[in-house]
């Protein structure tokens, strides 16, 4: 397994985006140097931290060697590489870098918006009252095909609990957050229920506390 103690992972608080590799780390008992940007202050676009991701966002991962990866499925995929957490054939891979892609797509694109403006800033949702229910309709769309998936699949790749499952999981758990029914999406429930009962598993709140993750116990 590689090292991860010399590389920093700039992550923000209460973000299912953070949260992936997060729990990726925290489940594979990485030691990870972790440094939280506050987004809501303007430190995701700092010339300081511009000048290391010039995207601007979290989470971002810098390598020792001064390498770096940006988006949270790409960098959860590279500290899964060669752990249990990688799915051991072509194709699981696939499976799982389809769902990782229907992820950002289909889930994240519109849970993440609704759960930002009506949740972390309500007062910013009047701005958007145009969007919000674009945003929730797409989102059910997503969660209602995610839901059929998982009536016939225990996991999200044949492989069984993989680094697909904490990239899905990361925006769709917080859904209700965002308004969504959990009540509609029973085969979800049982799934998330699976990935909270997988070994060193701990919740967002756990885990973004402002800390160096800590090896799973
Ligand atoms: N597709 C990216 C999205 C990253 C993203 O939107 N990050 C937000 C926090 S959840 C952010 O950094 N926002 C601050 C900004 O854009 O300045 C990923 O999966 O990492």
């Amino acid at each position: 397994m590689a090292t991860h103690e010399t590389s920093t992972l700039y992550m923000t608080q209460g973000s299912g985006n953070s949260f992936k590799p997060a729990l990726v780390a925290s489940q594979l008992g990485l030691n990870l140097n972790v440094r939280f940007l506050n987004v809501l202050a303007g430190e995701s676009r700092t010339p300081e931290f511009l000048s290391i991701n010039p995207q601007g966002q979290l989470p971002y991962l810098v390598l020792n060697n001064d390498l770096s990866i940006g988006e949270s499925n790409a960098i959860a995929w590279y500290l899964a590489e060669g752990t249990t957490l990688m799915p051991d054939t072509a194709l699981a891979r696939a499976q799982a870098v389809q769902w990782m892609n229907y992820e950002q797509t289909k889930l994240e694109a519109n849970i993440s918006p609704v759960r930002f403006f009506t949740y972390i800033v309500p007062e910013l949702q009047s701005e958007h009252e145009d969007m919000i229910p674009v945003w929730r309709e797409r989102g059910n769309q997503g969660l209602g095909l995610l839901n059929n998936y998982l009536g016939s699949n225990d996991f999200i790749t044949d492989y069984g609990y993989s680094v697909a499952d904490i990239a899905v999981y990361g925006y769709t758990h917080l859904a209700e957050e965002g308004g969504f029914d959990f009540n509609e999406y029973q085969n979800i429930v049982k799934w998330m229920d699976r990935v909270q009962n997988q070994q060193g598993y701990k919740t967002i709140a756990e885990l973004l506390t402002g800390e160096n993750i800590q090896a799973a116990a």
